[in-house]
């Protein structure tokens, strides 16, 4: 079991996605173990991107993640990163396939509604950074039905 950490971005929030999403998520056995809504701070926001910040787009994804609400959640489940990133789509919305997150609603890159992590080092970065009070232990009953054995 692994858990990722995704975030619908303020794009995502403004243009009335969020249930669309977070049932995609639902929908496909995935476990939701963290759920809340913030205007991310600069300094939130500068941790989750520090990677990026020598890049050109750096200041313009700033203002963006800092511009509104953002939907922070956590989902667990078998490979759940690599499952979740499947389901989100590659970074540009025009090279993303129908049937994704990005590829269904996305025109662009750094409008692409929403984040997921990339690896396991990155999920436990994430996951400690946007959730340090943690996130949920629960029975989820469906799980049965959902991995055979
Ligand atoms: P995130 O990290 O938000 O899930 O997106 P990706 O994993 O798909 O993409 P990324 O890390 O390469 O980029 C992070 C973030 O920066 C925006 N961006 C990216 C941008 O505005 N302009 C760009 O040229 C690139 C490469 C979009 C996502």
């Amino acid at each position: 079991m692994e858990t990722t950490y995704i975030m619908i971005k303020p794009d995502g929030v403004q243009r009335g996605l969020v249930g669309e999403i977070i049932g995609r998520f639902e929908q496909k056995g995935l476990k939701l173990v963290g759920l809340k809504s913030m205007v991310p701070s600069e300094e939130i926001a500068a941790k989750h991107y520090e990677v990026h910040k020598e890049r050109p787009f750096f200041p313009g994804l700033m203002k963006f993640i800092t511009s509104g609400p953002v939907v922070c959640m956590a989902w667990s489940g078998v490979e759940a990163i690599k499952v979740a990133r499947t389901l989100i789509g590659p970074t540009n919305g025009r090279d993303a396939a129908p049937g994704t997150i990005r590829g269904d609603f996305g025109m662009d890159i750094g409008y692409n509604m929403i984040h997921g992590s990339d690896a396991a080092e990155t999920a436990e970065f994430e996951l400690g950074l946007w959730f340090p009070e943690g996130t949920m232990n629960w029975n989820y009953e469906t799980q049965n039905w959902v991995y055979e054995g």
